[in-house]
């Protein structure tokens, strides 16, 4: 019988599926918080521009090397990690916009302009060789941040 072969395929393939049915549809590494209305004024200050920020979660067991991973908006305004930017295991990092010093929760883009638009925008996690990791996209002025997945 040629189809028990098939059969059996299928069958393997299904439980492995359902082994992690949550976690497999979700990315890695997410965007899980954008908060694009820092607070106060908008005065460019540096302050404020790092009121501005992106949190990246790691979320699997691994620690995961971000070098030339790139972090952009809906205009195109990038940022890429440096060497030696790892993320750990289930470890989330923020980017903010301004200037400061970086840490291992903590990196600055070194903007003085603001990145992220009050209204609507997307952020997105991009690997080196350009693949989309993943993205989040809000569309509302009442609020000050998106919280993704
Ligand atoms: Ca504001
Ligand atoms: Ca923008």
């Amino acid at each position: 019988m040629k189809t028990i072969p098939l059969i059996a395929a299928v069958a393997a393939a299904s439980a492995f599926l359902s082994a992690t049915p949550a976690e497999a549809a979700l990315p890695a590494v997410q965007i899980t918080r954008v908060y694009y209305d820092s607070p106060g004024s908008d005065r460019r200050s540096n302050a404020s521009l790092n009121g501005e920020y992106v949190v990246i979660h790691n979320t699997t067991r691994r620690a995961i090397d971000l070098e030339g991973w790139q972090v952009r908006d809906k205009t195109g305004y990038s940022y890429e990690f440096g060497p030696d930017v790892i993320l750990g295991a289930n470890k989330k990092i923020t980017l903010r916009t301004g200037s400061g010093s970086d840490g291992a929760s903590t990196l600055h883009w070194g903007r003085r302009q603001y990145v992220w638009n009050n209204d609507k925008d997307t952020a997105y996690v991009r690997k080196p060789d350009g693949r989309l990791v993943d993205s989040c996209a809000y569309n509302s002025s009442r609020y000050d941040y998106k919280n993704c997945q």
